[in-house]
């Protein structure tokens, strides 16, 4: 490594430092929200609408007791594999998270 005045070796090291750091920190805010803590449900409902373009699939579910009515809504999926094999109509059991702002994720969905 070639020697050079002390001031700009730190202005290297931060310049190194920062980019190491810098795409953690982007990657952060972009990443998919994986909260452990955020409640988790399972039920029943049948597909009626998937939309791999939205990340989205509409299902009319069943009711979720101590959390909502059954109701046909959008549930967010951060997982685009979920998609595989399903298609509209089918009757299906998942697994859905609450996340901030009252985003469902799915999280699991199989056919049944
Ligand atoms: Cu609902």
């Amino acid at each position: 490594m070639r020697l050079v005045p002390q001031g700009s070796w730190m202005r290297a090291m931060l310049f190194v430092a920062w980019m190491l750091m810098a795409p953690r920190l982007v990657g952060a805010q972009a990443a998919p929200s994986m909260d452990a803590r955020a409640p988790r449900y399972t039920t029943r409902g049948v597909i009626e609408e998937l939309r791999p373009e939205r990340r989205q699939i509409v299902i009319r579910h069943e009711a979720v007791p101590g959390y909502m009515p059954a109701m046909t809504m959008p549930f967010s999926v951060e997982d685009a594999s979920l998609f595989e094999g399903l298609a509209a109509q089918q009757r299906v059991e998942f697994t859905f998270s609450v996340e901030g702002r009252g985003r469902h994720v799915v999280r699991a969905i199989r056919r049944r």
